[in-house]
Order: structure tokens, then C-alpha cells, then sequence
């Protein structure tokens, strides 16, 4: 989007002086001349000169918050995925045109040298990107705010499709140095694992505390990024621990001859931000994770604590200037590192402990899938942290014991409220413990909100009926539409003027402009130029040509079961057949893109991408189909990948079981941009369809408590693929090989579960989604009718603003003012 015409920022915008700084930057502090300059170079060059003056805004703020003794609000992630930041920061700052210009002075093009920043992948999904949009809106609505998580050496995994399997390959995304991170090796905190337990007695013979002994120690050492943000109001910090060894060669073992022994110390330390663990809706039982999580939440709280002590000099006022926010259970460990800080480092009473802790912590639940739940051990959890089981068990004597005080719970309900599982091997739920150590417990959509009191935390809803609530999701307006998408910002700007840049609600302005033929030109043409950038993307990544005037189908999420590409899969090989059977009829063009990561360790997911792309050179390779249909799978999906496909789509599918995403956040991404929605009525969904009307969305199938009902009453999967021509003929064609002609079992298990179990009711809903498939295809053939349905999905989702979501946030569980 072009700047002109908006308010002046606050950072000179001179191009000539810009260049001037780059140049300085090139020389002094990459180290070259301008004759031989890599592109690299000039990109390291960019960002620090603009970097430099974002510190500016950065010291400020910090300054500021200080002075006023303002609340904090510290975001605890093990996720941040923020993808590109170049753009992100430029055009927050308000000198993406200025340095285009300045670059273009000296023979370089701003979106060359953009397109070798590599892409920060430091989280899975959905989880991790709303961390990162968070951060973003936190800096926008100005909150102070820190972030805190990992500096993984190698976030999410590099995605190869070989002979259409998934291959896994490391990304090392620090290559080229990053030159976003300040390293801050004197912020540094030493974290302990294993050991004893000491009991510390007074004169009574009474103990007076107790005191944790490690058997090992690291280090984490901070790296900081600024988050600008928008019109660089303030600038807030993100900051990820890397893991360092206290002693880095050993030195009495290197001199003794043992290097190997020695280097063994620094190895394991390191190992602590290896790599992020790729799974996303599935627990990784790992020791090394449950390492991760207890090295990231005792560095930022000891940080946090010392940044409070050296300001206030008490502790008793931390949850009046300090909000903790727990991004998942995956920080949970938090809660007891806390209790352990207050009571063994503090010397405070297990009450008073208690007291400030819950008063500190808030926790957002991201999902109800019991294989996605967090429990350790509790054999593991006391070998790794000895002092925190015991603080668990503390914890949870004072919980069951104000549950039982009540009169109010069985015997079944207080082992569900326990903080221990103790049916086969015992485990800490850590789901329970970031509830009891919270003040609030947040869904992310209003369904998954209610989902969460009536089945995982209904005993605990019970005993703290004032708890759990709702916010849901939102999504950063300035990546997901002035940065991604800049020819629908300038029409928007054109249509309604500059004030949905600051308040993106003004987009309901757009309404009325749904019934004028000549806006809907106008905005179909930039849809078109959106499409025709896709289709180059996907060229040159795959060589495939894809038509843009053909309708864009687009599913793009980690790969999941529950997401159910099968569902959409199946519905290209039942149209792929109806297409060849009935060539005469009037079909329209269309493609239906995928793209998406399997967990390495998920055969089924993985399967489903093999089928994908079994399916996919099947249809495209079949002349009998004239084009009609193509099945593409983009690799390596990312959020830059996220940039370029959302803006470039017709039709967003967000198709999952009802009852099993718990929002989602892409469905959101993609109305905006002006893409129409077919799904079912999960997470976000039921919202999207409250606000942009049932008429200009496609919603089919199961509603959630049907799904539970049919699971309750015994699902019979077989008599309804039997009912249905299309489906068991799809199903046939898949299971017999007609997609893996060299390995015609390949697909019969995955097939056979259907028949048999079928936990995702993919049966169940296919007629539904088909037949609302084909309703889609009669509005596209009305494309003034199609063109208005979309502009009325960009006009009426700027709710799902996370300015919005933070808003409430701060409101209802932070309280800081926003
Ligand atoms: C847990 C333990 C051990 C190893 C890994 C994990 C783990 C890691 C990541 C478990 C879950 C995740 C990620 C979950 C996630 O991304 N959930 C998504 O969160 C979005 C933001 O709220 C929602 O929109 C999606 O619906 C939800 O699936």
C-alpha cells in the first residue's frame, strides 16, 4: 500500500537521508562497499539502518512505562511464528515508500532483496502466529508488553515433497546472522534441573523452608526484537533465551585430556533451543521438551521478578504491575517456579505465595483434544524438578482441600479437579495446574468457550464458576491486509477514505459499496492481480500453470484428521469422476489448492499428503478433464506462503468436525481478504457467520452437539457410504489404487477406517459438503452476485481485529488500560 497521504509518522521519511544511513550501515557495520555489496548485505543493511531508528521509539516507551509504573503484561509462549518482520516493521514505522526509494536511488529493489529475509519460524501454527499478531496489537493498542519464548536454532521444519511424500528438512534461519536480535549476554539466568531437595530447620528443630540443590545448571542468555507497532506508537520487546552452558569448557576436565567431556556440558545446554518440537495438536512425551518448558518460564520469571524487585523493591504488589499470561499449558511449570521463587528465594508463606501467584497468572486453553493435553510424569517431573513436584502436591492439598470444604464434590469429581491422574502410570496435569494457579481461564471462540465448560474443565468450572471465559481470536489487520494484500488496502483507502487504518471497524463502510457494479470491478480486478501473483508463485515453485480466471480453492493449515483434507480430497475424486462422466454438463474451472505440515511422527497426515498429491497427478494429468479441475499441493506452506495464497483466494475452506478447532484464525484471514467461506459451524466459524450473514457464507454439516450426540449413540459410518453413490465410489477408487497404480494397497487402511470407526465423520458430512460445493459453483457463475458476497465479507470482519481480542484482554484479565 502506498503511503502518501497518511498522517505524517514519526520518523523522517527523507529517502535521500535514509540512503545516506544505509550506506553508513553497509560500510561501518556490515563491513562492505558498495561494489561488493551481496544482496544479503543490502538487506542486513536495510533493516539496520531502519532498526536504528526504531530504537529510538523503543528506549522511549521503555522509559515511559518505567516512570509511570505501568502494569506489564508478559506473554508467555513457547511459539512465536512472525514469519518476515522487514515489512511488518517499515510499514509500521511508515518508511516502506521512503526506503523503496531510498534503495531505488542506489540499484536495489526493495522486493528482491525482501524476499531473502528468512521467514522466523518459531511455531507450529495457529497457536504460535495469534503469539506473534498479539505481539503486534499489544505494540498497536499500546500496552507495555514483553514476549518471552525460545530462540530455537531451527524453528519449524523445512517441508520437501519427494515423489509427493513429505520429507522433513532443518531450517536454519540464522544463517545469515538475524539482524532484528539485540544479544543481551548479561541478561543471563542460570536454570537447574535434577538434584535434592533440602529441608532448612530453625532452633525448633521445625522446618523453616526448603532449598532446591540441582544436580545441573545452564544458562539462558536474552536476545531481544523491537515489535513496532502500528505508526510505530510504541515499540515493545520480544524476548527468547537461548541456552548456554555455565562453564562453557569445563576447564578442570578440557585440561585433564576429557574434551569430549567437556564439550558434553555446552552440548546439552544447547540442545534447550535445538529445535522447536513439530507437533501441534499431539503431546510429545519428550524429556527435552519438558526441559524446554521449565528452561524459557524460570528465565523470563526470575527477569520478571528482578525487573519488579529493582522498580518496586516488594513482591506484594507484583499482581498489581504484573500480568503473566500463560500461552497454553506449555509454560504452566511457571505456576510452581513462581510458588518456589515467593516461598524458598522470598521467604514468604504458602497462603501469601498463593495469593500473588493466582492473582498474577492468566491461561488460555487452545484446545479440548485429549491427545493434545499436557501431563508429565510424575516420575519424570520429580527427577527433573524435585522441588516443584513437591510444590505441586502442595498446590493441590490447598485445592482439594477448599474442593472438599464445599460439600459440593464426589469421590469422581475431586480425582477430576486433582492435579494428578492416578489411574495407570501417575501424572501432573498441567491443564489443571495453569486453572487452579490462574485468576482466568480463556477460550479462543465463543463455541470452544462453552465446549470447555461443559466437558475438559467441567469439575474445575464448577469449584471456580467466575473463571473461565471467552475471547476470541483475532488477527493483525496490518500483515493480513495493508502489508499482504496492498491493491485491495488502496481500493479500500480510495472507496472510504484513511480511517480504517487506525480503526478497522470503518470497514463497514464498504458495505453499501457491495451493490456498485463499478466498485465490484474494481475490486474484482484486484482480486484478479492477487491471482495472477499466486499463479506465478505456484509456476515457479512447481511448474504448474494454473488459470486465474478458474475458481481458487484453498486449504491451507497443519494437516490434521480433524481439519479433514480427507473430506475435501474425497470431494475432488467424486467431482473428477463426475466430470468424466458427464462432460457435457457446464463444469466450471476450478483449482483446489492445499498446503500444509504433517507432525513427522503422524503416518495418517502424512498419508493424506501422499493422496493429495497421488490425486493431483492423476486429475491434472488426465485430458478428459479439460482443465476443468486441478488439484495443486503448494510445499513448505509458511506464513510468507500465507502472504501471497490468501489474498489469491475465491473460496477458504475451514471444513473441520464441529467441535474440534478450537477457533481457527486463517478462516478470518481469508474473509478479509475477500474470500468466501465454506465450513462447518467450529470455533470461529459460528461468528464469522453471525457477522457477515448467513447469506454470504457457506456453512454445511454436523453442528457440534450432532457430532456428540452420533459419537454417544454409536456412529454407523458403513450404512451412510453406502447410501451414498458419489462417496463409496470415491472411497472405492482410492482404496482399489486408482490413485497409486504402482501400490494399490497404499491407501486401504486409511480407506477401511472409514467403514469401520471414522472418528472425524468425514461420511458423515460428505453429501452435506458436496452438494454445498456445487452451490458455490452456481454463485460463481453469477460473478456480481460472487464479487458482492465478498465485499461484504471484508466490510463486516473487522472484529476479528486482534486489536479487538487484545482490547479485551486487557480489559477483563489484565487490567491495563488499552
Ligand atoms: C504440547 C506438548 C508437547 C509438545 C507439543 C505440544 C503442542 C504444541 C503446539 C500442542 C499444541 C500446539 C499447538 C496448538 C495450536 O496451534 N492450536 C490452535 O490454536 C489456534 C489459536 O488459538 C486456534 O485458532 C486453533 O483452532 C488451534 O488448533
Amino acid at each position: 500500500m502506498k503511503e502518501s497521504g497518511s498522517p505524517a509518522f514519526l520518523s523522517n521519511p527523507d529517502p535521500a537521508a535514509l540512503a545516506e544511513e544505509i550506506l553508513e550501515v553497509l560500510k561501518y557495520r556490515v563491513g562492505k562497499d558498495i561494489t561488493v555489496a551481496t544482496p544479503h548485505d543490502w538487506l542486513t543493511a536495510s533493516i539496520k539502518a531502519v532498526r536504528d531508528r526504531i530504537v529510538d521509539q523503543w528506549i522511549a516507551a521503555t522509559k515511559a512505562a518505567y516512570e509511570r509504573q505501568q502494569k506489564r503484561v508478559y506473554y508467555l509462549s513457547l511459539e512465536f511464528l512472525i514469519g518476515r518482520l522487514m515489512r511488518d516493521a517499515f510499514s509500521n514505522i511508515g518508511l516502506m515508500d521512503a526506503v523503496r526509494q531510498a534503495l531505488a536511488s542506489l540499484n536495489v529493489d526493495l522486493d528482491v532483496i525482501a524476499t531473502l529475509e528468512p521467514d522466523a519460524a518459531l511455531g507450529n501454527g495457529g497457536l504460535g502466529r495469534l503469539a506473534a499478531c498479539f505481539m503486534e496489537s499489544m505494540a498497536t493498542v499500546d500496552i507495555p508488553a514483553h514476549g518471552y519464548g525460545i530462540r530455537y536454532a531451527n524453528g519449524m521444519f523445512r517441508q520437501e515433497l519427494q515423489d509427493g511424500w513429505q520429507v522433513e528438512l532443518p531450517e536454519t534461519w540464522l544463517d545469515h546472522g538475524n539482524p532484528w536480535e539485540f544479544e543481551r549476554r548479561e541478561r543471563a539466568f542460570e536454570v537447574g534441573f535434577g538434584g535434592q531437595v533440602q529441608a532448612v530447620t530453625g532452633e525448633d528443630g521445625q522446618v523453616q523452608r526448603y532449598v532446591w540443590k540441582p544436580g545441573e545448571r545452564v544458562l539462558a542468555v536474552a536476545y531481544d526484537t523491537p515489535i513496532v507497532g502500528w505508526r510505530a506508537k510504541r515499540v515493545n520487546t520480544l524476548r527468547l533465551w537461548a541456552g548456554m552452558p555455565v562453564d562453557p569448557i569445563l576447564l578442570d576436565k578440557f585440561n585433564a585430556g576429557d574434551h569430549i567431556g567437556a564439550l558434553a556440558e555446552s552440548n546439552k545446554a544447547d540442545a534447550l533451543s535445538r529445535v522447536l518440537y513439530p507437533a501441534d495438536a499431539h503431546m510429545a512425551g519428550q524429556e527435552l521438551r519438558f526441559r524446554q518448558e521449565y528452561f524459557f518460564s524460570s528465565a523470563s520469571l526470575q527477569d520478571i521478578l528482578q525487573r519488579h524487585l529493582s522498580q518496586y523493591g516488594d513482591l506484594a504488589s507484583l499482581p498489581d504491575k504484573a500480568a503473566i499470561h500463560l500461552n497454553d499449558t506449555h509454560p504452566a511449570i511457571a505456576v510452581p517456579e513462581l510458588m518456589r521463587l515467593l516461598m524458598d528465594v522470598h521467604g514468604m508463606e504458602f497462603e501469601r505465595a498463593w495469593d500473588i501467584t493466582t492473582r498474577t497468572f492468566a491461561y488460555t486453553n487452545h484446545t479440548l483434544l485429549p491427545e493434545a493435553l499436557e501431563s508429565w510424569p510424575v516420575t519424570l517431573f520429580d527427577r527433573l524438578l524435585p522441588r516443584h513436584m513437591q510444590l505441586v502436591y502442595a498446590i493441590n492439598a490447598h485445592v482439594l482441600a477448599e474442593a472438599r470444604a464445599t460439600g459440593r464434590f464426589d469421590g469422581e469429581q475431586i480425582a477430576r479437579i486433582s492435579l494428578i491422574q492416578e489411574n495407570g502410570e501417575r501424572r501432573v496435569r498441567m491443564g489443571n495446574l495453569a486453572f487452579v494457579g490462574s485468576h482466568s481461564i480463556n477460550g479462543v471462540s465463543a463455541l470452544h468457550t462453552a465446549l470447555m465448560k461443559e466437558t475438559v474443565f467441567a469439575d474445575l468450572h464448577a469449584l471456580y464458576p467466575s473463571r473461565i471465559n471467552n475471547k476470541t481470536n483475532g488477527i493483525t489487520p496490518r500483515r493480513w491486509l495493508f502489508q499482504c494484500n496492498p491493491g485491495l488496502a488502496e481500493l479500500v483507502r480510495d472507496a472510504i477514505g484513511d480511517r480504517f487504518l487506525d480503526d478497522i471497524d470503518a470497514l463497514q463502510e464498504l458495505d453499501r459499496l457491495a451493490g456498485d457494479a463499478a466498485f465490484r470491478e474494481k475490486f474484482a480486478a484486484v482480486k484478479r492481480a492477487n491471482k495472477v501473483r499466486f499463479a506465478e508463485m505456484v509456476a515457479r515453485r512447481l511448474g504448474i500453470k494454473v488459470d486465474p480466471s478458474a475458481l481458487f480453492d484453498v486449504q491451507i493449515k497443519r494437516i490434521h484428521e480433524y481439519k479433514r483434507q480427507l473430506l475435501n480430497i474425497l470431494e475432488a475424486v467424486a467431482l473428477y469422476d463426475q466430470i468424466r462422466s458427464h462432460p457435457e454438463r457446464n463444469w466450471l474451472p476450478r483449482v483446489k489448492f492445499f498446503g500444509g505440515k504433517a507432525a513427522p511422527s503422524y503416518h495418517n497426515a502424512k498419508l493424506i499428503i501422499k493422496l493429495a498429491n497421488d490425486v493431483a497427478k492423476v486429475i491434472n494429468g488426465d485430458p478428459a478433464v479439460h482443465g476443468l479441475l486441478k488439484v495443486v499441493f503448494v510445499p513448505n506452506y509458511n506464513v510468507s506462503a500465507a502472504e501471497v495464497m490468501i489474498p489469491g483466494a475465491d473460496l477458504s475452506e475451514q471444513i473441520s468436525t464441529a467441535g474440534m478447532e478450537a477457533s481457527g484464525t486463517g478462516n478470518m484471514k481469508f474473509a478479509l481478504n475477500g474470500a468466501l467461506t465454506i465450513g462447518t459451524l467450529d470455533g470461529a466459524n459460528v461468528e464469522i457467520r453471525e457477522r457477515v450473514g448467513e447469506e454470504n457464507i457457506f456453512i454445511f454439516g454436523l453442528k457440534a452437539e450432532e457430532v456428540a450426540e452420533r459419537r454417544r449413540n454409536g456412529y454407523q459410518p458403513r450404512a451412510i457410504i453406502e447410501g451414498s453413490r458419489e462417496l463409496s465410489q470415491a472411497i472405492s477408487a482410492v482404496s482399489s489404487g486408482v490413485f497409486s497404480p504402482g501400490d494399490t494397497e497404499r491407501y486401504r487402511a486409511l480407506m477401511d477406517s472409514l467403514y469401520e470407526s471414522d472418528w472425524f465423520m468425514v461420511a458423515a458430512d460428505f453429501d452435506a459438503y458436496a452438494s454445498m460445493q456445487r452451490a458455490v459453483d452456481e454463485v460463481w457463475l453469477n460473478s456480481a452476485d460472487w464479487n458482492a458476497r465478498a465485499i461484504r465479507n471484508v466490510a463486516r470482519v473487522g472484529w476479528f481485529s486482534s486489536d479487538r481480542t487484545i482490547r479485551e484482554y486487557a480489559k477483563d484479565i489484565w487490567n491495563v488500560p488499552a
